[in-house]
This record gives structure tokens, C-alpha cells and sequence, in this order.
């Protein structure tokens, strides 16, 4: 089950995928957008009615686990595919989510990463943050969108910052662009919400991070702008994270919200989990994973607001 004692594995998240598909086939669906560095798959699960046709639907991105050692946020992703199924036919809000929207969730983004961080001879876990290639590479410095242009970030391999050789050098980078990209059906980016879920400073972040402009003229409309910072800061209501623009924590160039907002225009935001450290009790998994059930529905019903 998904609320856990524990914390997941990776094969044991693979595991709960697998039943939870096996257990609602007709709106839960496995997918997978290519494979990491060391050749693992990188594996979601798409919830929608009819899941197998393409339908013209709102679409939903929730990604979890780019950074390794953030383990609470693929407990979260977890829960959130257990409510969204479980609750599919009993719950009025939910049943009309999944009948009116595709939601793509990836539990793990950085596979390698998550395994190497719980395969450790203790329980602590080896506080790793990056991918797995030679040079690993922070993933959420990666992205095509002013990489490296302004700090946050850096070229020196050693760091846990580093960038990476050129934008989407990492495998794991790519393949998320890639699929992302892969949403543009007729000229139009099909996901209208992007969510990045990390831990655990308790935040709700919306782009850009690169710069401290709130508004960057020519990208998008004023009334764009405004809509995005209002729905940050109404989800923020709910699980009492702290609501500001990203680059008010501190300058970050080539992250994963900013291209997915700077380059596709879908509404995109980071979560910052609570908990303390990367490593919170396992007890309270559920009270860390609960506050988040609003804020993930409110974000989905946010897919279809006419900007
Ligand atoms: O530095 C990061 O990548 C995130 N914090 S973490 O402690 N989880 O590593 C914050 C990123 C904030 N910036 C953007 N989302 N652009
Ligand atoms: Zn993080």
C-alpha cells in the first residue's frame, strides 16, 4: 500500500506501480520517457478515463525525486496516485479530475541517484543529490533555458551544483524535455501544469529563478503573469508553505521550472516538502505527504483556467 512505514525503494516503487496499474487498468496506465545514465527506466504512471486513448484533455505534470537524496517526495507521489485511483468513483472532486484531465506523475526522476542514495551500509542514507554520470550532474541545473547565464549554478564537476557539459547533458534531463516536447499536439503544449516536487525547506516557488524580474516582458501577458503568481500563492494556503517567486530563495539558472515555463508557457512551480531534513522519521510520512493533498488537486483543477 502506499502509505508506507517505510520508505520506498526504487523496486519497491516499481512494485507499487505495478499493482496499483494491475488493480486499475481502466485509468491508470505505466509509461516510461527514456532511460538514465545507467540504463534504468525512467517510469510514471499516467491517470485519466480512457487512459489508453490520447484524449483532448487538460494535462497534468507532477515529477518527483530529481534530487536523490529528497526521499519524502516520492512518498508523495506515491500517496497521490493512491488517492487519485483509490478514490476514482467515491470521491465527487477527484472522480471529475481524472474523467477531465491526463495526469502524468513520475515518482523518481533521478533513478540511479535514488538508488545509489539508499543503498548505503547505513540507514542514513549517502545525502546524495545529483545523477550518476562520471560527472554527475545536478539535474535541476541541467535544463535548456538560460543554463549557466546567471548563477546558482556551476561548472566545476566537484560541485552540487554542477550543470553539467551543456544544457541536457544528462540522460535524465533529456528524456523529461523530450516528453515533455513530445505534449505539443498541433502547435499547442497539451500540459498546462508542471510541478517539481523537492524537500524540505517547506515552499511553494514559482519562476523565474534565473532573474529577480517578476515580470519578464515579451514572454508572456501581464494577466498571465498575475494568474500564476495567485494560484502559487492559493496552494500555499493549504499545505502553509511559505509562497514566493524562486528567485527570492535564491538565484538558479537552468532548473527544471523555469524551461518548462520560460519555453513551453505551462504554469509551473517547485514544492519544497517539510520534514526537517532529507531524512524524516518514517512516522510521519503520512502528516508530511497529507498536507499536500489540496495543493496537488487545486493545482489539476488550475489546468483548465483560460490564460
Ligand atoms: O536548489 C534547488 O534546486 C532547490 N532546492 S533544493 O534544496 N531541493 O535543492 C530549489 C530550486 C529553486 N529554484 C527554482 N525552482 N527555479
Ligand atoms: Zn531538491
Amino acid at each position: 500500500a502506499a502509505s508506507a512505514q517505510s520508505y520506498h525503494t526504487h523496486a519497491e516503487t516499481m512494485a507499487e506501480l505495478d499493482r496499483v496499474v494491475a488493480a486499475y487498468p481502466k485509468i491508470a496506465k505505466k509509461f516510461s520517457i527514456g532511460k538514465t545514465y545507467e540504463g534504468r527506466d525512467i517510469v510514471g504512471v499516467k491517470i485519466s478515463d480512457n487512459v489508453a486513448t490520447d484524449e483532448d484533455e487538460p494535462e497534468v505534470f507532477y515529477q518527483a525525486n530529481i534530487h536523490a537524496r529528497e526521499r519524502i517526495t516520492n512518498e508523495q507521489a506515491l500517496v497521490f496516485i493512491d488517492t487519485l485511483t483509490k478514490e476514482y468513483g467515491t470521491t465527487e472532486r477527484i472522480t471529475k479530475l481524472v474523467d477531465s484531465r491526463e495526469f502524468w506523475i513520475i515518482p523518481i526522476l533521478n533513478v540511479d541517484g535514488q538508488i545509489y542514495d539508499m543503498t548505503s551500509d547505513t540507514q542514513a542514507g549517502r545525502m546524495w543529490r545529483k545523477n550518476r554520470q562520471p560527472q554527475a550532474t545536478d539535474l535541476n541545473r541541467n535544463y535548456d533555458y538560460k543554463w549557466g547565464c546567471c548563477g546558482g549554478s556551476s561548472g566545476s564537476p566537484s560541485s552540487e551544483t554542477y550543470r553539467g557539459s551543456s544544457p541536457e547533458s544528462a540522460p535524465e534531463t533529456k528524456a523529461v524535455a523530450n516528453f515533455i516536447r513530445s505534449r505539443v499536439v498541433g502547435g499547442k503544449q497539451q500540459i498546462k501544469i508542471f510541478l517539481d516536487i523537492h524537500s524540505v525547506a517547506e515552499l511553494v516557488l514559482w519562476p523565474f529563478g534565473y532573474t529577480t524580474a517578476d515580470t519578464v516582458p515579451g514572454e508572456l501577458s501581464a494577466d498571465q503573469e498575475a494568474a500564476h503568481r495567485t494560484i502559487g500563492r492559493e496552494v500555499a494556503r493549504f499545505n502553509r508553505y511559505t509562497p514566493e517567486q524562486s528567485s527570492d530563495l535564491y538565484i538558479t539558472d537552468g532548473s527544471s521550472d523555469d524551461w518548462t515555463w520560460g519555453t513551453q508557457g505551462i504554469f509551473s512551480y517547485t514544492f519544497e516538502m517539510g520534514g526537517g531534513s532529507f531524512y524524516p522519521a518514517p512516522s510521519q510520512i503520512e502528516a508530511l505527504t497529507q498536507v499536500n493533498r489540496d495543493p496537488l488537486l487545486i493545482l489539476a483543477e488550475y489546468a483548465d483556467c483560460p490564460y
